[in-house]
Order: C-alpha cells, then sequence, then structure tokens
C-alpha cells in the first residue's frame, strides 16, 4: 500500500454518566479518530487516551504532534506499506505507544479491507460472541454504587469491575458481595493508587473472593507488586504496568500478576497485543481486554482481540449505551450478557457520518503525499 492521506477528526462526544477513577473523572470522551486513504483504501482508528496525562503519560494534544512530526514521516515513505511494517518503522520513537497503535490500527483496517479479511479473523479469534463486564465507577455514596450494580446485572453484565482508592474500597465490597452474593464474578481496579505500604489494608480484600485487583501500586513498579503478590491471596493483575510482551513476560516470571489485563493500545496495537496474549496464555495466565472508553471505532477491534483462546475472563467491552446515548458508530447491543465480534472486513465498522458531523470539534490533514 501507498499512504496518500492521513487526517485526525477531533471528536467529543458526552458520557451517559460522570466516570470517576483514583486518577479524576471524566465526563466526555474527549480524543481523535485517525482515517488513513491509501492506494488500497481507507482504514479508521481511535487514539485510547484522554486530554489530560493522567492515565498514563500519553494525551490528545502530544499525540496528534507525535503522529505528524514523527511517526508520520516515518512511515510515509515505506515502499509497501503494512500494518506490520508499521512498529518497526517507528520503533526509535521511545514510547508513545498509544500514538503507535492508533496509526498501525487504522493502516491494519485499510489493509484488512483491501483483503476482505476481518480483523477476528486475522487476529486467530475462536468466538463469535464475547462475555461483557463492566467498569464501575466510584460514587458519592454505598447505595448510588449499589443502584448501578443492580442496573448494570439487570442489563445482564456478567462481571463486575469496581474503580477503588484509599476510603473506597472495602466498604463498597462489603456492600456489592453483602447484596449480590458470593456468586457475583466481581474485581477491583485501583489504578495505581497504592503503595506497598498498603499491603496490610489491601490483604483486608482477600476475604471476598475476588477475581482480581487491577494495577494496585505504581505504575512500571514490578518488583512492587511481586512483594505485593507474595502477601495477598487475590490475584493481581496489572494493567497501566505492561507495555509490551517483554514486560508481562518479565511480570509473569517474577510472579508481578497472575492475570493480564490487555489494552492493545497500550501496547502500541493489536499486534503486540496478540504477542502479549500469546506470553499469557503459554504460561496459564487468563487473560482479559481491558477499555478506555472508547466510541465503536474503538470498541469493534478490541471484540476481535477478545475473541482469542486465552481471553478466559470477561473484559471491559461493554455495550455502547454503557457509555453513550449515541455512539459514533452503529451501537453494540449486549445481547445475553455477550456483545457479537464484529465480521466484516478489517475493524468491521465505520464512522456514522450525521454522528461523525455531530461530534467532531475539528478536523485536519496530518500528512498528504
Ligand atoms: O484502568 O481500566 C482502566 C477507563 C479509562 C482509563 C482506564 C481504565 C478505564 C476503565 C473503563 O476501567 C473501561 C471501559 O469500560 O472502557
Ligand atoms: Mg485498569
Amino acid at each position: 500500500m501507498k499512504l496518500e492521506r492521513v487526517e485526525i477528526v477531533h471528536v467529543a462526544i458526552p458520557l451517559v454518566t460522570p466516570f470517576r477513577t483514583s486518577f479524576g473523572t471524566m465526563t466526555t470522551k474527549d480524543t481523535f479518530l485517525l482515517h488513513v486513504v491509501t492506494d488500497a483504501g481507507e482504514g479508521w482508528s481511535e487514539f485510547a487516551a484522554d486530554p489530560e496525562p493522567l492515565y498514563c503519560s500519553e494525551f490528545v494534544a502530544g499525540a496528534e504532534i507525535v503522529l505528524r512530526d514523527f511517526l508520520l514521516p516515518r512511515v510515509a515513505g515505506l515502499p509497501g506499506l503494512t500494518a506490520a511494517a508499521v512498529a518497526p518503522a517507528v520503533a526509535k520513537v521511545k514510547g508513545h505507544e498509544l500514538a503507535k497503535a492508533a496509526l498501525e490500527t487504522a493502516v491494519l483496517d485499510a489493509e484488512l479491507r483491501s483483503y476482505g479479511m476481518p480483523l477476528a479473523v486475522y487476529l486467530g479469534a475462536v468466538r463469535e460472541r464475547v462475555p461483557a463486564g463492566v467498569s464501575v465507577g466510584i460514587k458519592e455514596s454505598l447505595p448510588a454504587l449499589l443502584d448501578d450494580v443492580e442496573r448494570y446485572l439487570a442489563e445482564g453484565y456478567v462481571r463486575i469491575k469496581l474503580k477503588i482508592e484509599p476510603g473506597w474500597d472495602v466498604e463498597p465490597v462489603r456492600a456489592v458481595r453483602e447484596r449480590f452474593g458470593d456468586g457475583l464474578p466481581l474485581q477491583v481496579d485501583a489504578n495505581t493508587a497504592y503503595t506497598l505500604a498498603d499491603a496490610d489494608h489491601l490483604r483486608r480484600l482477600d476475604e471476598f473472593g475476588l477475581l482480581l485487583i487491577e494495577e494496585p501500586l505504581e505504575e512500571n513498579n514490578l518488583y512492587g507488586h511481586a512483594r505485593l503478590q507474595g502477601r495477598l491471596s487475590t490475584p493481581v493483575c496489572l494493567d497501566e504496568s505492561l507495555h509490551n510482551a517483554r514486560d508481562t513476560a518479565s511480570a509473569i516470571a517474577m510472579d508481578a500478576c497472575r492475570v493480564v489485563n490487555v489494552k492493545p493500545a497500550r501496547v502500541g496495537g493489536y499486534l503486540e497485543a496478540r504477542r502479549v496474549h500469546d506470553v499469557a496464555h503459554a504460561h496459564g495466565v487468563p487473560v482479559w481486554c481491558g477499555g478506555m472508553l472508547e466510541t465503536g471505532i474503538g470498541r469493534a477491534p478490541n471484540l476481535a482481540l477478545a475473541a482469542l483462546p486465552g481471553f478466559t475472563l470477561p473484559g471491559d467491552t461493554s455495550a455502547s449505551s454503557r457509555y453513550f446515548a449515541a455512539d459514533i458508530t452503529e451501537p453494540f447491543v449486549l445481547e445475553d450478557g455477550h456483545l457479537p465480534v464484529p465480521r466484516t472486513p478489517g475493524i468491521g465498522v465505520e464512522p456514522l457520518p450525521e454522528a461523525l458531523r455531530r461530534f467532531t470539534l475539528r478536523r485536519e490533514d496530518l500528512y498528504v503525499g
């Protein structure tokens, strides 16, 4: 393929309800889509991070510069551009996995469309639908939390994840267990809010039979997570600390995690995400697909990945209605607790023109060949 044009489309879509985590509160999904035009067809992707570098070091305005000034110049001149050629071409640019993932995914979408191949088939999916969990933000009160969980369970979600932070951990978990029973698949996500000095406190979660505790300690503190795991019976799961398949291999070898959250954007794209899956699966470590409150453009390829054989736990791949009153693609609808894996070529979805117009703040060419 030859790259002809790359357009950045900044969008802002209101969330149906504010989403609070230990690092901040989101009320809109404010990001950009990448639209690549090649001589073989077009592709789309979504940048996963936010306007502020609170979940990770990348952010919307920074990623635009990185793409325009450092990533696109390195792939634009490739003779025979393919998705697999993107990561090697940009390898000398340090970090910026989420920006790299946006570029690789849009190229992959265009490439797979040109072959008529769905992403799920390309990745090696073994399922046509995937079980859906839901990530529940920090609330102002326990009754408000229980109402939310009750509503999600009534909609059919098969697993609940509670966001936690110091001061909102043992009591919300206890309240959810008391109300909904020990059979409910339940896990928590601290988004780096604790330190190893909190180990005795976190041990109090052990009595609730959680599936896992996600990223309790500082990002990249594999040693600390291994020390913590030695003191907890709840399996530690890493999110922020895993940036590639090598990190994942190290973390597993150190017993820094017994479960792996794969976010394709966080590891630089779907090709590396598949390698993360392969490493974890080969060690018998369960994998699940995380989320970044994506629109349908980011959700569709996550569902394809979540259909791989090692994804043995439900992911944060929730229905469009959990996030938005109106999505930017045809909505993903929960059916019997599952979402369908897209079956049409590439990522299998594209922006609906009317929705795209409504939510677009600015569009600009980042590259013209
Ligand atoms: O840590 O998994 C996380 C959302 C934004 C940033 C980080 C995280 C999350 C979620 C929500 O937990 C996942 C989703 O429903 O998309
Ligand atoms: Mg997380």
